[in-house]
């Protein structure tokens, strides 16, 4: 297992930087990812209840791409996901103690699912050029994720890139797929150019759950504000506040949340 304290982050960081990944494994146990996978299922439930799909037409080429916004609000087993210590360790160094969260959404590659448009996550939030990792996903890892599978495809050596201009032609040609066992999170930092594999298995799924995590200057692609019930917020740590946007001031992080540039 890894836990905060035999995480390797040195490591970590030097994988990030040579890669723009590193897989974590055993970040969770057996009976943590069965428990989560069950529990992003009800969510999915839950949102089609709240009469939001968990299908976007052009994100996803078709509807066996289960997609969950709003999980913290879904399930609190989710905000528990954000703040893992192991999670806010590699966020913090790389991103700074003062952090802050952009999104976290759960994409269920089920089989016949497709690819998605090629991107880097950090050409969504802001325009280049991406001199430095200004955004980092924590990758939740609920099930087994390979190539057929649909596991996640990236393109090596792509975090280097710092403009459109510099995208090669072939970019597509270039995916490669992740590979992690379920209980691992794959750390991917902004720029890796990247997009979801198609699952072509008779019946895997692909659970992953996505937390993106920002330098706390960039805007945030979930307006926590807005999506988050009192009911929710009310249960929340100070520093999950302050993460999440929530309060009235917005860059004036919690005592202990020290305002550390990378
Ligand atoms: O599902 C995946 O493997 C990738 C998802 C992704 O890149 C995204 O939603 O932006």
């Amino acid at each position: 297992m890894t836990t905060p304290q035999t995480l390797d982050a040195d490591a970590v960081s030097a994988a990030l930087d040579a890669d723009g990944f590193a897989v974590v494994p055993g970040v969770l146990d057996e009976a943590e990812v069965k428990a989560a996978r069950e529990r992003l299922w009800a969510t999915v439930e839950e949102s089609e209840r709240r009469g939001v799909p968990t299908h976007v037409p052009g994100l996803d080429p078709n509807a066996s791409n289960v997609r969950v916004f709003n999980l913290v609000d879904l399930d609190a087993l989710f905000g528990r996901l954000l703040e893992h210590p192991v999670a806010d360790a590699i966020a913090g160094r790389l991103l700074g103690e003062d952090y802050v969260v952009s999104n976290i959404t759960a994409n269920i590659a089920r089989p016949g699912s497709g690819s998605m448009a090629l991107h880097s996550d950090q050409a969504l939030v802001h325009e280049g050029p991406w001199t430095q990792p200004w955004s980092l996903n924590v990758i939740w890892c609920l099930d087994d994720a390979y190539g057929d599978n649909g596991a996640t495809l990236y393109v090596p050596g792509s975090h280097r890139y710092q403009t459109r201009d510099e995208l090669p032609a072939d970019l597509g040609d270039r995916l490669v797929p992740f590979e992690a066992a379920a209980g691992s999170t794959v750390v991917m930092e902004g720029r890796l150019w990247h997009t979801s594999g198609a699952n072509i298995t008779e019946d895997k799924d692909r659970p992953l759950v996505f937390a993106y995590y920002t330098r706390s200057f960039v805007r945030p692609q979930f307006n926590f504000t807005a999506a988050l019930r009192p009911e929710v917020t009310e249960k929340l740590s100070k520093t999950m506040r302050y993460r999440l946007g929530l309060n009235r001031i917005l860059n004036k992080p919690p005592e202990g949340v020290v305002m550390r540039r990378p």
